[in-house]
């Protein structure tokens, strides 16, 4: 089996990566790197002792963290999550077998717990928006995996969407789809706010304009 790296980008998770990195060891035997962007909080400090590789930036904003996680990556299989225990390790070793088969293993939220009324309508308005983009059913997910040879080069995301960048991007049609029952994070705050979703938008108008150039947008 191929090395697997496992990105985790984080902003002010020091209640939660210690318990992530200890549950994920006992799953998989994987280099683990955190990005952080200093975090006020010190889960750099705490991502130092805990993880294999701990990056500090001076800036914000995750798809670009997780850019940078691509790169220091040492392992041909990338996996990347969320630091929130909202993404069950458990799901980890299915993602990655899928690789055998597939060009991208996408982690699917079939159901959400805990989630506010206007999260349900903002995560669908935004699903929707991006299904003339692709097909897969949740192109918002934050956890999949993916060769490292297989991302794309020309990745220029803005906020949040990582996977939908790599699917537009890469043109990626062949992927694993694996179910899983998101759990709203218990511990610490979610990033997601108005700006994020203005952030949104702009990449989304991008990732249109990308692909009418392209001449290939699924209506
Ligand atoms: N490095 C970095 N990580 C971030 C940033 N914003 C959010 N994250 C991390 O990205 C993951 C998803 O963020 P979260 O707030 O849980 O989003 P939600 O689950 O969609 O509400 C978590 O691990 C966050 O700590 C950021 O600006 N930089
Ligand atoms: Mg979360």
């Amino acid at each position: 089996m191929n090395k697997v790296s496992i990105i985790i980008p984080t902003y002010n998770e020091v209640e939660n990566i210690e318990k992530l990195i200890r549950k994920i060891r006992k799953i998989i035997d994987a280099e683990i790197i955190v990005i952080d962007d200093s975090s006020p909080d010190g889960t750099y400090e705490l991502a130092k002792q805990v993880a294999d590789k701990a990056i500090l930036r001076r800036k914000r904003g995750l798809a670009t963290a997780v850019i940078e996680g691509f790169e220091h990556a040492s392992g041909k299989i990338i996996v990347v999550m969320d630091a929130d225990l909202s993404h069950p390790p458990e799901l980890i070793p299915k993602l990655v077998n899928a690789l055998l088969v597939h060009k991208l293993a996408i982690g699917t939220r079939t159901q959400t717990r805990n989630w506010g009324w206007s999260r349900k309508i903002t995560s669908h308005i935004a699903t929707l928006l991006a299904r003339p983009l692709t097909n897969a059913k949740d192109p918002m997910s934050g956890f999949f995996a993916i060769k490292k040879s297989d991302i794309p080069k020309n990745l220029a995301p803005l906020g949040y969407k990582i996977l939908l960048e790599i699917l537009v991007k890469s043109g990626i049609k062949d992927y694993a789809q694996i179910a899983f029952v998101f759990y709203n994070r218990q511990r610490g705050k979610s990033k997601i706010g108005f700006r994020t979703n203005i952030n949104y938008l702009k990449h989304i108008k991008r990732l249109y304009f990308y692909k009418i150039r392209k001449n290939i947008l699924n209506f």
